[in-house]
């Protein structure tokens, strides 16, 4: 086993969910952020790629800590809005609801051709002895015109999945964990730490 103990920099109970079931196997303890003893407060994201603000996460809980510790930076990338919310999905709007129903009206008359999208996830691990590595996964699809299932978080009663004709929603979360941008960000640290 790789880690004993890895840390997970995230106040997002989704992403949380997600990361545990994927990793849960893979190493000894994973701990949340919230589970740590005088953990500092949430790292404000100011970098401008998705690399940059993953790694202020885990650096900021590595640095309180010395503990091998891994960040998710995620976003939607909507076509149509040249490349919007992306990195600023989390700001998009005050909860999931709210920036569901700004997305839909911002894609209001946009013809489903047209409607294309991706999520991206970069995950950064910060290792005690000052190495750290970068995992990127992307998951095609497109927006709804009205939100389908309940199941995931954030964005995904509105996301189509590519191939599927099902939204993100609508998808078991074992098979949320297989396709999505997380799910291969992640399935690429597993490959990382079955290496070595
Ligand atoms: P942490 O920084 O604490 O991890 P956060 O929610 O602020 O939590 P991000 O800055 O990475 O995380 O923002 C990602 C946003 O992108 C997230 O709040 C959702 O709105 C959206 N998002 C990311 N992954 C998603 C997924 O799997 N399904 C639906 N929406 C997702």
């Amino acid at each position: 086993m790789r880690f004993s103990t890895l840390l997970v920099a995230t106040h997002n109970a989704g992403k949380l969910r997600e990361i545990r079931e994927v990793l849960g196997g893979w190493v000894g303890e994973l701990r949340a952020q919230t589970q740590v003893p005088d953990a500092p407060p949430p790292a404000d994201e100011t970098a401008d790629t998705y690399q940059g603000n993953a790694l202020l996460k885990a650096e900021a809980l590595h640095a309180a800590t010395g503990l091998p510790t891994m960040a998710d930076d995620s976003g939607l990338e909507v076509a149509a809005l040249g490349g919007r919310p992306g990195l600023h999905s989390s700001r998009y709007g005050t909860s999931d609801g709210d920036r569901i129903r700004r997305l839909l009206e911002e894609l209001a008359g946009v013809p489903e051709p047209d409607r294309g999208a991706r999520f991206v996830c970069v995950v950064a691990l910060a290792l005690p002895g000052g190495a750290r590595h970068f995992f990127e996964g992307v998951c095609p699809g497109s927006i709804l015109t009205a939100p389908r299932g309940a199941g995931g978080f954030g964005f995904d009663p509105v996301f189509l999945v590519e191939g599927l004709d099902r939204s993100m929603a609508e998808l078991p979360i074992g098979r949320k964990n297989q396709l999505s941008h997380r799910a291969r960000a992640l399935a690429a640290l597993r490959d990382w730490m079955a290496r070595d």
